[in-house]
């Protein structure tokens, strides 16, 4: 089978404004990410997806835009922009825009021109409505906003400040795609786009995503955006599951390559409070979705493999509890490199980063949470459950500042980080591990090394994938089988050591010694045909 360029990424994904900081005001900027190209490079990484870089208020960490075409001040210059496509492509990396079309911010010039009156060219390219519903923003509280001199109120599925674009207007519609071929002219590989499920809003019926006409939209952008080109698309979905998957990345229908799914994450939150109050990690619920999702469908989608973004804890603290955290930032990208897919690395997985330790609520920043610190308190929650609940789980724990060396904050920034370094970036840093053959991030690069071979490349790309010890509460193993050849996977998910069922097979790659017994977190890969 031909492999498609897109097929064969490994994706990077960096959060700008905590990445690497090149002039000391404590903020990542793009001059911080070309001087750490090499470093992407040498991990095996062939493509980078950057979160929002351009012109914002920064209400939302840039997911909040106010010119698509400019730079933010604070992350460099649209020169700086140019110089980073040119200095990836030297490398032959792809860089990936993070697409934010569902939301402005308030201080968009589209917004502005809106708030002039119900007559003004603008005012239809946002949602307003004469009275408000219940509708509910992804960041607590009512998701419409009242404008006085207006009589109307517009729609802001997350925060205040992030205002809804009105995608049933066609011209609307036509400034983003123009938007977005100006970028890929300029040589940017694709975009993940920003839940892009949300662009079939029905706010009346209060349906915010899978909306009738999503599908049109999304065929539409295609055919006026991708077609004809070379470029990569990755939607955000969380309400994508495994039959709906192949609306948006069905080859015939010509919508995206991939979308990012995240029950097996969300399937933890609680009823009541969601992401603030999870209920325990199951491995075997773990492994029901995440097999389901691998034996549904595949012929007819794709899949992106990722644990960790900038809007999750990580998962190596989440769902490796009792085990070493970065023998579990192994263990899971192996299983992203040998589940059929495309492998997203969060910045950091690399070497194991771990979270904060948030000491007091001044410390957290987000909006989400810091909204949340109040609705909790209004639902009844003691000031120190509340914070107990928000500091755990909150966005911020996977936006800390890299860890580039065992100085001052991790050696991200010459000046004051804007947020709190994870607590042991002195012992869990890139300078530590580039030259330890055991550490993660050797890991990393061996394993890539190998998954992207010739004769494995295939088989992890194409190959039926068949799931194996579905109730074992400690194992996390499968079988791939392409053509004549058959490959068997096994990591031990779990505290205490588990016994190797392969053992004298041929062994093609593993994390630990070959042994009768596999320690927690080991990863053991054989060729069984
Ligand atoms: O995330 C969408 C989204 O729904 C998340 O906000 C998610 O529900 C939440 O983080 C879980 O706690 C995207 C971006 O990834 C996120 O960073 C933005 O804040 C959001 O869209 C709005 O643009
Ligand atoms: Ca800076």
């Amino acid at each position: 089978m031909n492999i498609k360029k897109w097929q064969k990424q490994i994706v990077y994904q960096i959060y700008p404004r905590s990445f690497k900081d090149s002039n000391g005001d404590g903020i990542g900027d793009l001059k911080g990410i070309i001087s750490k190209l090499d470093y992407i490079k040498d991990l095996g990484a062939t493509a980078i997806w950057i979160s929002p870089c351009f012109a914002s208020p920064m209400k939302d960490g840039g997911y909040d835009i106010s010119d698509y075409r400019s730079i933010d001040p604070i992350f460099g210059t649209n020169a700086d922009m140019d110089e980073l496509l040119l200095e990836a492509k030297k490398r032959d990396i792809g860089i990936i825009l993070d697409l934010v079309v569902n939301h402005t911010s308030d201080q968009h010039v589209w917004f502005q021109e809106a708030l002039k009156g119900k007559d003004n060219h603008y005012h239809d390219y946002y949602v307003w409505r004469k009275k408000a519903n219940t509708l509910g923003s992804v960041f607590g509280g009512n998701a419409w906003e009242y404008v006085p001199a207006l009589d109307e109120y517009y729609l802001h599925l997350f925060a205040k400040e992030q205002p809804d674009l009105n995608w049933e207007n066609p011209k609307l519609r036509e400034d983003i795609y123009e938007m977005m071929n100006y970028w890929l002219d300029k040589g940017v590989y694709g975009f993940r786009m920003d839940v892009i499920e949300n662009l079939g809003k029905q706010p009346d019926l209060l349906i915010t995503t899978n909306g009738e006409h999503l599908h049109e939209y999304l065929q539409e952008m295609h055919q006026k955006v991708y077609e004809g080109r070379e470029a990569f698309s990755v939607g955000e979905c969380w309400g994508a599951d495994d039959h709906t998957r192949i609306l948006y990345t069905d080859p015939d229908r010509k919508e995206l390559n991939m979308v990012f799914q995240f029950s097996f994450f969300a399937q933890f939150w609680s009823q009541k409070n969601g992401k603030w109050n999870p209920s325990p990690f199951d491995l075997i619920k773990l492994k029901e979705v995440l097999f389901h999702k691998q034996i549904t469908e595949t012929k007819r989608s794709w899949n992106a493999n990722f644990w960790d973004n900038h809007d999750l804890p990580r998962a190596t603290i989440s769902f490796c509890k009792g085990m070493d955290r970065k023998e579990a930032s192994k263990m899971l990208f192996a299983i992203s490199c040998f589940e059929q897919g495309t492998p997203f690395i969060y910045q950091g997985d690399e070497i194991g980063m771990g979270h904060p330790l948030f000491l007091k609520e001044e410390e957290i920043v987000d909006v989400e949470a810091r909204n949340n610190l109040t609705c909790l308190r209004d639902q009844g929650f003691s000031k120190e459950d509340v914070f107990k609940m928000v500091s755990l789980n909150c966005r911020d724990n996977a936006r800390t500042p890299f860890s580039w060396d065992s100085t001052k904050d991790g050696g991200f920034s010459t000046g004051t980080p804007w947020l709190k370094a994870p607590a042991d970036y002195q012992t869990c840093n890139v300078e530590a591990e580039k030259n330890d053959e055991t550490s993660v991030l050797s890991f990393f690069k061996k394993l890539i090394a190998f998954r992207q071979k010739e004769d494995i490349l295939p088989l992890v790309l194409f190959g039926d994938f068949i799931p194996l010890a579905e109730d074992s509460p400690s194992s996390f193993s499968f079988l791939r089988v392409y053509k004549d050849q058959e490959i068997g996977f096994i990591a031990n998910f779990s505290p205490s050591p588990i016994t190797n069922p392969w053992e004298g097979k041929e062994l093609l790659f593993g994390s630990v010694p070959e042994d009768r017994y596999i320690p927690s977190c080991g990863v053991l890969i054989y060729r069984l045909k």
